[in-house]
């Protein structure tokens, strides 16, 4: 699931160097650079220059952290934690309704708008790298279902903001027949009248899911290569031709770009170290350190790195190749699975597949994914039997060992697949792991494979910026954990201080973590904006642990948009809660080193 993939995401970040270096990315332009006309801003939207905190000086908008705020963190040009700030119930409405629909932060994407510059996060050597002027032409195909206006509408605007016009051959947005009413009519007259007419909505009658709706779409494109995005991504600067140009040299040859993170909480867009796709024995995509054998030679890190799978969402391919090569697996339903099934097929039937660092394109990484099937069939199961069943031969097993009760499940008819490797005179799944995938571990009869040497990525910490006490300025109590601070869960309160007790000591560091006695960290529920903030172990990954401290005195959590009050000031329970920031005594704070 999208879940364990972005764990896997994140257990990678917690040992790599770059650690540090995806986050606090600083994200320009926060504003559309074009106006549009009003009506054609998402439904909820009011545009910056209604958040009023904002309006009251226009270079605020730019960097509400400028001069006038006291937050102890530096940071890099507009990194803006508090573009999610909620102001009435309205922005609390779009925000809760965000995340239960769409699983990210849908009132910071409507705030953004459709058009925005992201940060350059590739190579310094890659801008010096040139691609010939002939490309073969591409069509960008885009299926959604259910997809938060604003951020498909950043997706359309990405590629045509930073798309050569002469390469990009067309868009193909294919709504995968969505109930939400925006994307039914607004979408409808937006491409209409706003969109040039290169650009093409088809709609499903029934809900295919990803993998029929990839191939209606590519059924539609006239273009020389097909380029597949999901609809919640913001393609970077130079994007196209890194990715066209292997394309060019070799028909047969499958490019991902680097995929960049852009957070579900803040929608900061940042750069994602350069990792190679793998999986394991539950046929879960994974990320995979990249072996040093595949990083030498004279090009260096900018060199287009062999990978065993691609993570799905995000690739080019020759049109008539995607052809030859037999498309997707039409049996295969909604969500899930194709990605290994394409990506086993490229390798065993004479393809290749790689990833180009110089191409990056950035995607929303949700923590849940916010949509299940029609029939509520687990269809990454069914879909994964059908690529056992054709492509891994008793490889199998070692799925079955993980997943035994899956041995006796149908998965529908395979016969066509089953013929299409057969004509394409494809190789073993033996093949395919002893040559493409050496590090994966087979355990019972097949030998092991020896392990290759990775790189060596050193744990960075995040800095300590500062530690103290946090200290409530209307009651002079400080903030403590109510039962023991290494209970994760547990909730924090107001309590007489103690300078000589250490549960009381609090560090705040350069991820705007907090952290109380250096054992948990300050956090709140994304999905319950109304619990209180709780203790819990530290994620890294921002968002729901993310504080600022801010004008008033506030304490601002980013994932919520909202600030932390003591809720009854005269009460000696001293409990605490979020709150819509308004400056006032029971939300004031101050950080005591
Ligand atoms: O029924 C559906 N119909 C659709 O049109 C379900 C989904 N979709 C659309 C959806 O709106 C989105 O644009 O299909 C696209 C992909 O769906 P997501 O965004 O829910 O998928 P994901 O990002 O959680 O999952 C990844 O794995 C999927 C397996 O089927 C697909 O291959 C996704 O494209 C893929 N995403 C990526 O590779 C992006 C990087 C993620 C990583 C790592
Ligand atoms: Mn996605």
């Amino acid at each position: 699931t999208s879940v364990t993939w972005t764990l896997l995401l994140f257990v990678y970040f917690n040992f790599s160097e770059e650690n540090q270096s995806f986050k606090n990315v600083p994200v320009k332009g926060l504003e559309p650079q074009r106006p549009f006309p009003k009506r054609f801003y998402p439904r909820f939207t009011r545009g910056p220059a209604h958040i009023p905190e904002l309006q009251q000086k226009e270079s605020k908008f730019r960097n509400p952290l400028g001069n006038h705020v006291q937050d102890p963190v530096k940071r890099d040009g507009d990194f803006s934690p508090e573009m999610g700030m909620i102001f009435n119930e309205e922005d609390q409405e779009v925000r809760d309704l965000g995340y239960q629909k769409h699983a990210f932060n849908m009132l910071i994407s409507n705030r953004l708008g459709y058009h925005r510059e992201v940060p350059d996060t590739r190579d310094a050597k890659c801008r010096e790298k040139t691609y010939p002027s002939e490309l073969p032409f591409a069509s960008v195909i885009i299926c959604f279902y259910n997809e938060a206006l604003s951020a498909l509408l950043r997706t359309v605007h990405s590629v045509l903001d930073r798309t050569p016009a002469h390469l990009l051959h067309e868009i193909i947005l294919v709504d995968d027949n969505s109930e939400l009413a925006d994307l039914k009519k607004d979408l409808v007259d937006y491409v209409k009248t706003q969109l040039p007419k290169t650009t093409k909505l088809v709609r499903n009658e029934k809900r295919e899911g990803l993998i029929r709706g990839r191939m209606i779409g590519a059924s539609h494109a006239t273009g020389q290569v097909l380029v597949f995005l999901d609809s919640h991504c913001e393609v970077n600067e130079m994007w196209l031709q890194p990715l066209l140009t292997p394309i060019k040299e070799d028909r047969r040859t499958v490019v991902c770009p680097v995929i960049d993170i852009i957070s579900a909480d803040t929608l900061t867009y940042s750069s994602s170290p350069v990792v190679r796709g793998g999986f394991n024995w539950g046929l879960h995509f994974k990320w995979d350190l990249v072996p040093l054998s595949e990083l030498e030679g004279p090009e260096g890190a900018t060199a287009p790195i062999k990978s065993p799978t691609m993570a799905g969402g995000l690739f080019a391919m020759d049109r008539e190749y995607f052809n030859e090569l037999g498309q997707y697996d039409s049996g295969m339903d909604i969500w899930g699975g194709e990605n290994l099934e394409i990506s086993f097929r490229i390798w065993m039937c004479g393809g290749r597949l790689l990833i180009i660092p110089c191409s990056r394109v950035g995607h929303i990484f949700r923590k849940r994914r916010p949509y299940g099937s029609p029939g509520g069939q687990d269809t990454m199961a069914h879909n994964s039997l059908r690529l056992a069943h054709v492509w891994m031969d008793d490889y199998k097993e070692q799925y079955f060992a993980l997943r035994p009760e899956l041995r006796t499940r149908s998965y529908g008819n395979i016969t066509d697949r089953v013929e299409l490797r057969r004509r394409l005179n494809c190789k073993s799944f033996k093949w395919y792991l002893d040559n493409i995938y050496p590090e994966m571990q087979v355990s019972g009869p097949n030998a092991k494979a020896p392990q290759p040497v990775f790189i060596n990525r050193a744990q960075k910490r995040p800095k300590i910026i500062q530690r103290g006490r946090l200290y409530h300025l209307q009651t002079n109590k400080c903030l403590v954990a109510q039962g023991h601070p290494s209970q994760k869960g547990g909730l924090v309160v107001i309590r007489e201080c103690d300078y000589n007790d250490q549960n009381q000591v609090w560090v705040y560091n350069e991820d705007h973590e907090l952290i109380l006695n250096n054992l948990l960290c300050l956090d709140v529920s994304e999905t319950r904006s109304s619990d209180p903030p709780r203790l819990m172990k530290c994620h890294g990954s921002g968002g729901s642990q993310q504080w600022s401290f801010g004008k008033n005195n506030r304490l601002y959590q980013v994932s919520v948009g909202q600030c932390m009050k003591v809720a009854d000031p005269l009460s000696h329970k001293g409990y605490v809660a979020m709150a819509i920031c308004d400056g006032s005594l029971p939300q004031q704070w101050h950080f005591e080193s």
